[in-house]
């Protein structure tokens, strides 16, 4: 006999069914219910150190895999994972959020259940924030539209969701699933074909056009129409930092990172001199723009973002980007490819007891990496220097570059993997930021993975050091080699000049076992290129003149 279809099973069969192989979390007792059911599903449950772990790790798989999920317990698990929720908003990721809660029957008279912070929907409240769609389960007859619409918004914005299920509501009967529908509302044929046409015109008359790539071609799934409009146009192409590697870094039309004056003068000039810049799937962050140094005139600009067109001052609604761009592919002009200048990789030639610095540490890993690296920068001088390296044709670049949360790199490297097994990430992290993360080490350990593992000690927080100096910059060292021990896995190494860096990379190369965690030991105010450059320009702003 068929089994009951329930409230719980419903959730399970529809996160079976869109494809997800593994859900990040924490038991708690308002969720245990719908983790015995994981347990038996065909998902596997990865049990992280925090929830903020967790989350951090699910939006990382949900930017390789097209989704994530955590199943979390109620306010001291949920609250816990908000700010990598926050981020998965921020930077469009499409994670789904799954939060036990106080069962309906035990909330009569508001009783003080433990976790309770003020009423009962505080947690689901506080989540509306950073969601595009919530679903808080109550009646089990409106459950399956409700689940089945938070998860088609989750898809179609390629954001963040929330689903509260009370935990005497996980064994109740509902209807069993239908068909899934997760179509995104068509073009409007009118109001494209003018997009289109204005389009056309600007294109037409541009003699210096290039094109300026953005993350939403990867989470859209636009990659190949991207690579497809690059050839036939013949232009140019730079990408966003948020965006890094949505285009081969070794195409022949790669131009390089464009973020104003904190990135490399010859793509800054090639962009801004441009009579017409197609901006395609890219947010305008302060980051990205180099805090707003990058000078791009709208009266030259496309401007195409899954939200609206933009073209020069006109706004264009009710445009599906994916088919803005087929038709620019099919309007634009054959033309001979313009042939990026990539920076030549000069041979790298360690000097054997020469102190390492970050801008040596980078070119060294310029030639270190491989194809089946993913490459996930946590924030500080981490996304800076790894911002000039050249990722290559299959590598993929995952960073929270936009909403910089600290934290991110770690827990990032066991979604990655997770996800992908062959994919080998290799991270490069902050001091600071591994002290906030660092733990998931142990997921990692726990799970086989082998990631390497970079931690840039410059002893604080460097970034900030360059802002405003003061004594809260510094932070206790720890031997960031010797977590190997602690957590009985792994292998560590200490570097401190370029001659330990090439024994250590020799080593950690070979070992496909377990992870490497790699203690870099840096001066404190040793800094990359580009973070000396966005350093002067954050210190104007807060006043701060250095
Ligand atoms: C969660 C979080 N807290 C605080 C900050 C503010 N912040 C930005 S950079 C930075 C220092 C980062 O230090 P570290 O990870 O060691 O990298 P470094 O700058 O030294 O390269 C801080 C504290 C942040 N971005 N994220
Ligand atoms: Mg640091």
């Amino acid at each position: 006999m068929a089994e009951t279809m329930t409230v719980g099973r419903y959730l399970v069969a529809r996160l079976e069914r869109m494809g997800l192989k593994h859900i990040f979390g924490i038991p708690g007792d308002y969720v245990l219910g719908l983790y015995d059911l994981l347990s038996r599903s065909s998902i596997g449950v990865i049990g992280m150190c925090t929830e903020a772990g967790a989350a951090f790790a699910a939006d990382a798989y949900a930017r390789v895999n097209g989704l994530g999920a955590i199943c979390v317990t109620y306010c001291v698990g949920g609250l816990n994972a908000l700010n990598p929720v926050a981020g998965a908003y921020a930077e469009k990721s499409p994670l789904v959020v799954i939060s036990g809660s106080p069962g309906l029957a035990e909330r009569i008279h508001t009783p003080l259940l433990h976790h309770r912070v003020r009423d009962f929907n505080t947690q689901s409240l506080i989540f509306q924030q950073v969601t595009v769609a919530s679903a808080v389960l109550a009646d089990p007859a409106r459950v399956p539209a409700q689940i089945d619409h938070a998860l088609a918004a989750c898809m179609r914005h390629k954001r963040p969701v929330y689903i509260e299920l009370p935990r005497d509501l996980c064994h109740t009967p509902c209807a069993r699933p239908g068909p899934l529908l997760l179509s995104t509302p068509p073009s409007d044929k009118a109001v494209l074909a003018e997009a289109l046409a204005e389009a056309q015109s600007m294109l037409r008359r541009a003699r210096r056009p290039v094109i300026v790539a953005g993350v939403e071609m990867h989470r859209f799934g636009l990659q190949d129409e991207l690579l497809k409009l690059v050839e036939k146009s013949g232009y140019p192409v730079a990408a966003m930092l948020l965006g890094k590697s949505v285009i081969s870094e070794r195409h022949p039309q790669y131009l390089g990172i464009y973020e104003g004056a904190m990135g490399r003068e010859d793509v800054r000039k090639r962009v801004e001199s441009a009579d017409c810049v197609l901006i395609l799937g890219a947010f305008l962050t302060d980051i990205d723009l180099g805090i707003f140094t990058a000078h791009l005139d709208v009266a030259r600009t496309i401007h195409a973002t899954a939200e609206r067109i933009a073209i020069k001052h006109h706004r264009f609604e009710s445009i599906n980007l994916r088919d803005f761009l087929h038709g620019l592919i099919r309007l634009v002009p054959r033309r001979r490819p313009e042939i990026g200048r990539p920076r030549p990789v000069r041979p790298f030639r360690p000097r054997k007891n020469k102190a390492i610095t970050v801008r040596r540490f980078f070119d060294r890993m310029n030639e270190f990496l491989e194809d089946d690296f993913v490459v996930i920068s946590d924030i500080g001088d981490s996304l800076f220097g790894a911002a000039d390296l050249t990722i290559h044709r299959k590598t993929e670049f995952i960073s929270p570059a936009y909403y910089t949360s600290m934290g991110f790199g770690i827990p990032a490297a066991v979604g990655a993997q997770i996800r992908n097994r062959r994919l080998r990430p290799i991270v490069f992290v902050g001091d600071g930021a591994f002290q906030m993360t660092g733990q998931e080490l142990s997921t990692i350990a726990r799970n086989h993975l082998n990631p390497l593992v970079f931690v840039l000690n410059n002893k604080g927080y460097t970034t900030e050091r360059f802002i405003q100096e003061g004594p809260y910059n510094d932070i206790h060292e720890w031997s960031y080699h010797l977590m190997p021990l602690l957590l009985r896995g792994g292998r560590g190494f200490e570097v401190r000049t370029e001659g330990d860096l090439e024994c250590a990379l020799a080593q950690a190369r070979r070992n496909l076992e377990s992870f490497s965690i790699v203690n870099v030991h840096l001066d404190k105010y040793d800094k990359s290129n580009a973070l000396a450059r966005l350093a002067r320009r954050l210190a104007k702003r807060v006043g701060q003149p250095k």
